[in-house]
């Protein structure tokens, strides 16, 4: 299952936001646990299922259906105990790197509110500047990856030189346990103009932080949007970056955790809630979520909590969906479960790869593929599109 690290310093809302996106997951198909370890849990990205177009009642096996959206599942990882210095043992040193190793993106959560120090201490709101909080967590990491690189530098630098290795290949095996591939390194690589053997720190560090940006990129999620001193620094960070998510994960949880309850209607991503029967609510419930809508649905038509799943894996990591079927005219697997699999794959995959994706040996087997829409043969190079249902044939 694909992995996202919620990522961050301490009481920015890390758990929250976890928790958040994990907590209504017990009845997704297949996963009757949801809770995998303390610290991993399973959530889902959504996307438009092909049901509705089709007007058809689909099975699904894998994910889930929701009037006609489709949940599939992820994984996510509650990354604690990063601080300024940890790449060098401070808090809890470097497990947190242990933690992210298998993410294939991180959502940097930060307090928009500026209510969390340097250190992630609480501070007075407004008194510490969130924008100074995102070059820690590159930092961070780009400085543990060059201890590991360091240690044996110059006597792999020989080595490549006298054996005649390739020198991209020897670091992805060095990072291949932390889900750096060899594409990326030769990528990054190709930055620094200078040969290997004449890399100074500098170079070394530009380096790490191209290799880390392809191969764990980050979206921004400004958590505590609610707060009155958030909307000022949402507005400078957008101005800034590029993939930044205003979120409050603390009314997320509310919702869910009021939807659970049979208090109000909502389902996450949802830019409203409806009130189901305002008796069982006391007053100060009532003003609560009264709060939320007025200071983060309508003002950012969202909690952002789904918002930043879905831009995490559709935006950032650019995947689509696909749904591989047996029987291209039904639509359906060999026990008649229609539309059962939703299978995310990265944008430009061809249906080869989508054999792959699903099974090595239906890969290894691969002949050519059916688009069950179009009740047609498509060709080996056919990029597969969002919504695609393919049948694959195999010798
Ligand atoms: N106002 C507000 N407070 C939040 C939000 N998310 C988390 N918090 C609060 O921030 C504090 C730290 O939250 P937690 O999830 O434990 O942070 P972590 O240390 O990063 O895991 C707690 O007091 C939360 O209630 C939010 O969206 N808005
Ligand atoms: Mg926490």
């Amino acid at each position: 299952m694909l992995q996202i690290a919620v990522t961050g310093k301490p009481n920015v809302g890390k758990s929250s936001f976890f928790n958040s996106a994990t907590l209504s997951e017990a009845e997704v198909a297949g996963y009757p646990f949801t809770t995998i370890d303390a610290n991993k849990a399973v959530g889902h990205v959504v996307s438009t299922c092909p049901c509705t177009q089709l007007e058809l009642t689909c099975s699904p096996r894998n994910s889930k259906c929701v009037e006609g959206k489709r949940l599939i599942p992820v994984e996510l990882v509650d990354v604690a105990g990063l601080v300024p210095g940890a790449h060098e043992g401070r808090g809890l040193g470097n497990k947190f790197l242990d933690d992210m190793m298998q993410a294939k993106v991180l959502l940097h959560i930060i307090d928009a509110s500026g209510s969390t120090d340097e250190e992630g201490r609480p501070c007075e709101a407004g008194s510490h500047d969130p924008l100074e909080d995102i070059n820690f967590l590159q930092h961070e990491i780009v400085m543990w990856l060059m201890s590991i690189l360091k240690k044996n530098w110059n006597r792999m630098v020989r080595k490549v030189m006298s054996e005649h290795l390739d020198f991209a290949k020897v670091i992805a095996e060095q990072f291949s346990g932390i889900g750096m591939a060899l594409e990326d390194v030769i990528e990054a690589k190709r930055i620094i103009t200078k040969d290997y053997d004449k890399w100074e720190d500098e170079d070394i560090i530009t380096f790490l932080e191209d290799l880390l940006q392809r191969s764990k990129p980050t979206i921004i999620v400004a958590n505590k949007a609610d707060t009155p001193t958030a909307a000022e620094n949402i507005k400078r960070l957008q101005e800034k970056y590029e993939n930044v998510i205003p979120a409050s994960a603390e009314s997320e949880l509310a919702l869910v955790r009021a939807a659970e309850a049979g208090l109000i209607s909502y389902v996450s991503g949802d830019s409203d809630f409806d009130v189901l029967d305002p008796e069982k609510l006391s007053s100060q419930q009532l003003k609560a979520l009264e709060y939320i809508r007025e200071h983060v649905l309508q003002k950012y038509g969202s909690t952002g909590v789904q918002e930043a799943l879905n831009m995490a894996v559709f935006k950032v990591l650019d995947m689509i969906v696909v749904y591989p079927v047996e029987d291209e005219h039904k639509y359906c697997d060999q026990k008649g479960n229609v539309l059962p699999d939703a299978i995310l794959i990265k944008k430009g995959s061809k249906p080869r790869d989508l054999a792959y994706v699903i099974h090595t040996d239906i890969g290894e087997s691969f002949m050519h593929a059916i688009d069950a829409k179009k009740g047609m043969r498509v060709s080996g190079d056919y990029e597969l599109e969002e919504g695609d249902i393919i049948s694959i044939v195999c010798r």
